[in-house]
């Protein structure tokens, strides 16, 4: 299943609408199409599960919205009209990961914002080639392809920007409080619901195209989190009950964009000065492991390009990419 600029525009307005009936024209004019191509996303949002009935004489009334929560064009309309994204959703079944899948479509056209939904990964990815644990439905699993004008080395903060999307999109969608550890893996009470990746393709002075995936554990069972160094992983739907994926994933959507769009502005200085404020590694006392070494030292800030700098009695290091252990606890009720 795909979304339009048309289904989407039309979903929105029919949902602003309140339930009474919007007129075919006034939905031709405002979504400058004409009355054929209106009755065609009626046709399409009717396939994505949405109950639209068509009024003799007087237009069109949204009776019901999917009750399927990953319907792209409802997607799409609960992204704010105002926010920078403009792209497609894509829903699949399956995919081997859906990095493969945004980049696959992302790079056929010129689209920028191509979002990949997946109802299952049979080979979903952490970094470094780690497996990412994704049965069906349980999860969360999406990627966003996009191509954003910054320098190489400036890829950290793409990283650090969903980071504090998928916090503040929870916090909104679910009314819960997680904690963000640098990068950006996000955890609930000390355990690890959400891994975010972000791979770039690069000239050695741009970035030519982007794609961060998020996955973000739901409801998975603690069948499907045992064993396989997944003893300190967790699913925010143990504590929130059910989650509307898609009314999350359009919050993350439209968080990042607005992040990602503010880089532009001021060169990432409001990105990373709310990243030191919400990242709860910063003061801890952490072990940095990084392919060759492991450091242990106090967190004490976050350098310009998002790189974690840590504090020993030999001296301060700055690393750009590793895996990093909380030995201080996480505050409470995080
Ligand atoms: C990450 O890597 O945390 C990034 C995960 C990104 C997954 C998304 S899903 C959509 C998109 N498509 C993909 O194929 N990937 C992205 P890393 O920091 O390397 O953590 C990987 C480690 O987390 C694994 O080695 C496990 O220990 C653990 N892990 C695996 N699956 C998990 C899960 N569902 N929940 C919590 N921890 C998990």
């Amino acid at each position: 299943m795909k979304s339009r600029r048309a289904t989407v525009e039309l979903c929105r307005l029919l949902r602003d609408s309140g339930g009474t009936v919007v007129s075919g024209g006034v939905v031709s004019q405002v979504l400058s199409l004409s009355r054929q191509a209106v009755w065609k996303a009626v046709r399409d949002l009717e396939e994505e599960g949405f109950s639209v009935a068509s009024v003799p004489q007087k237009g069109y009334i949204l009776r019901e919205l999917p009750v399927y929560d990953l319907a792209p064009s409802l997607i799409g309309s609960m992204i704010s009209p105002d926010c920078p994204w403009g792209g497609e959703i894509h829903v699949f079944e399956s995919v081997s990961s859906t990095q493969e899948a945004a980049k696959r479509i992302g790079r056929q056209g010129e689209t920028d914002g191509i979002v990949v939904i997946a109802e299952e990964q049979t080979k979903g990815r952490g970094r470094r080639d780690r497996t990412w644990v994704s049965p069906r439905g349980a999860g969360l699993y999406f990627s966003v392809f996009f191509r954003p004008r910054m320098l190489p080395g400036r890829l950290q903060l793409v990283n650090l920007a969903a980071g504090l999307a998928v916090r503040e999109a929870i916090r909104s969608v679910c009314g819960r409080e997680v904690s963000l550890k640098w990068p950006n893996d996000l955890l609930f009470r000390g355990r690890k619901i959400c891994g975010i990746l972000s791979e770039a393709s690069s000239d050695p002075e741009r970035i030519r195209d982007c794609c961060t995936g998020i996955g973000i554990n739901i409801s998975l069972s603690r069948e499907d989190l045992a064993g396989g160094g997944l003893e300190n992983a967790a699913s925010l739907g143990w504590e929130t009950g059910p989650v509307h994926r898609g009314a999350l994933c359009a919050a993350v959507i439209e968080k990042f964009y607005l992040l990602i769009a503010g880089l532009s502005g001021d060169g990432g200085e409001s990105l990373l000065s709310r990243y030191r404020e919400e990242c709860s590694t910063i003061g801890k006392n952490v072990t940095v492991l990084t392919e060759e070494e492991s450091f242990a030292g106090r967190a004490s800030g976050i350098g310009e390009n998002g790189e974690l700098l840590v504090e020993n009695g030999k001296g301060s290091r700055s690393f750009c990419a590793a895996d990093v252990v909380h030995a201080t606890p996480e505050g409470k009720g995080l």
